[in-house]
């Protein structure tokens, strides 16, 4: 079922139109508004008036994660805060995190493309929603929340963890659909396998999936281990959270983006210049319809590509490839993202450690498991092992406060990480998805 028939299936002279004037819009509210925009529009020599084609789109400068951080929590809002419903936050690059704003319109659309990613993955009223994305500044929770209620489904909001409580209540209530994270959906299965859970024993057809990579062997594992359809969804906070764009269960073959409120872009992450359909490269985005926070040209760092072939679903909107990497080093842990440059200024305002570290990341079962090693200096490791072990568990609670994440410290002698010539492999990555 298409939730926006009207929408969803535009033919693509018209949603270029409705795209050109939902942009024009967008562009002279934020210049307008939002001094960041102003100054860079005129840097860049283009004024809201010189957008008269979708082509023009090209002309507009790009938005980076920088920008965000740099305009720190709300300076790139296009209103006073008291126009704001709503605030989302994900962990940002230097501990500060990177902040969102909804205006009670924006949670009125954001709700809408919920429902219609509900009902692009098969999902229908009637059907019983355990939603098990994390409630809170992540926008996962309330995200699904919302779109599940307005598509007049059952919502669980039971929220992440918990997993033994989360089999009870799936069996319980009929859990006809899963919502979380891919890797706690193996987690999930895995959990069931233990407490002897037969998935014969339960409702669940459909599990939607996404907030971090995951690979075609990795849905095969969960659509056997669970006895449903798997699929991918993608968002980012900084566009509007998930919503973004979804799999339409008929093809599950790339993500349909909503291309009447976003506008995705390829390009070249190193050179800037876009690419055409089918060319892999950089995910750039402009919103089109949001109030309190558009962005314009916003440079994702994700890999994707683009493909417009028409879909058997009878959607328009072109598709995206399944987002298997990054341009940059971030890392995304159990759903929370960090670089490794934030675990490195983590560690070097820590006495008696010195500044050779790497960073091992690895799968666990289901789990992805961080290992920090870190070189203490002689001093420190001369002492007696109590004071080794203190000192390890100092530093894991400090990057589980400050960074979120459960990280496991190992102190080794010193002189015992490899060195480097060039750039130092900061992270090594065991994990095989
Ligand atoms: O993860 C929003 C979301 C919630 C998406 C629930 C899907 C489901 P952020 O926390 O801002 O927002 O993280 C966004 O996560 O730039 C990607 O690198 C990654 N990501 C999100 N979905 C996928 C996916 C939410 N399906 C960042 N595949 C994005 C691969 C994904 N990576």
């Amino acid at each position: 079922m298409i939730w926006d028939e009207e929408f969803e299936t535009m033919p693509r002279e018209a949603l270029e139109s409705l795209q050109l004037y939902r942009l024009r819009k967008t562009v002279e509210r934020v210049y307008a508004t939002v001094p960041f925009y102003k100054k860079a529009f005129d840097k860049a020599k283009v004024h809201p008036s010189s957008i008269k084609s979708i082509q023009d789109l090209k002309k507009l400068p790009f938005t980076n994660k920088t920008d965000l951080r740099d305009n720190y929590p709300f300076g790139l809002f296009t209103l006073p805060l008291h126009e704001v419903l709503r605030i989302h936050a994900s962990s940002g690059t230097t501990g500060k995190p990177t902040v969102v704003g909804y205006t009670r319109r924006d949670v009125e659309t954001w709700s809408i493309l919920m429902a219609r990613t509900l009902s692009c993955a098969g999902v229908r009223k009637g059907d019983v929603v355990q939603n098990a994305y994390g409630y809170g500044l992540f926008t996962g929770g309330l995200g699904f929340h919302y779109g599940a209620e307005k598509l007049g489904a059952t919502v669980i909001p039971i929220s992440g963890g918990n997993t033994k409580r989360q089999i009870m209540l799936m069996e319980d209530f009929g859990s006809t659909v899963l919502t979380c994270t891919p890797s706690y959906a193996l987690t999930l299965a895995e959990a069931m396998d233990e407490l002897g859970v037969e998935k014969e024993r339960l409702k669940l057809k459909i599990g939607i999936f996404g907030a971090e990579p995951w690979s075609q062997s990795m849905r095969q594992q969960v659509e056997a281990k669970l006895g449903i359809d798997a699929i991918d969804i993608y968002g980012l906070s900084e566009v509007i959270g998930p919503g973004v764009s979804v799999e339409c269960i008929e093809a599950k073959s790339g993500l349909h983006v909503f291309e009447d409120h976003f506008i995705p872009e390829i390009i070249d992450p190193d050179t800037g210049d876009s690419l055409p359909y089918g060319e892999e490269g950089e995910l750039v985005f402009t919103t089109i319809t949001k109030e309190a926070f558009p962005v314009i040209r916003y440079r994702t760092r994700d890999i994707s590509r683009l493909n417009a072939e028409p879909c058997r679903c009878g959607r328009t909107h072109v598709r995206m490839d399944r987002v298997t990497g990054r341009t940059d080093d971030m890392l995304i842990i159990r759903g929370v993202n960090f670089f490794p440059s934030q675990v490195e200024s983590l560690l070097m305002e820590i006495p008696g450690l010195e500044p050779h570290y790497q960073i091992f990341v690895r799968r666990e079962g289901t789990l992805d498991t961080v290992e920090v090693q870190i070189e203490v200096n002689e001093k420190v490791f001369t002492d007696e092992i109590k004071g080794l072990e203190a000192l390890e568990k100092s530093v894991e609670n400090q990057i589980k406060d400050i960074l979120g994440i459960s990280a496991k410290v190992r102190l080794v002698e010193p002189k015992t990480i490899q060195r480097f010539e060039g750039k130092a492999k900061r992270v090594v990555d065991e994990r095989k998805i």
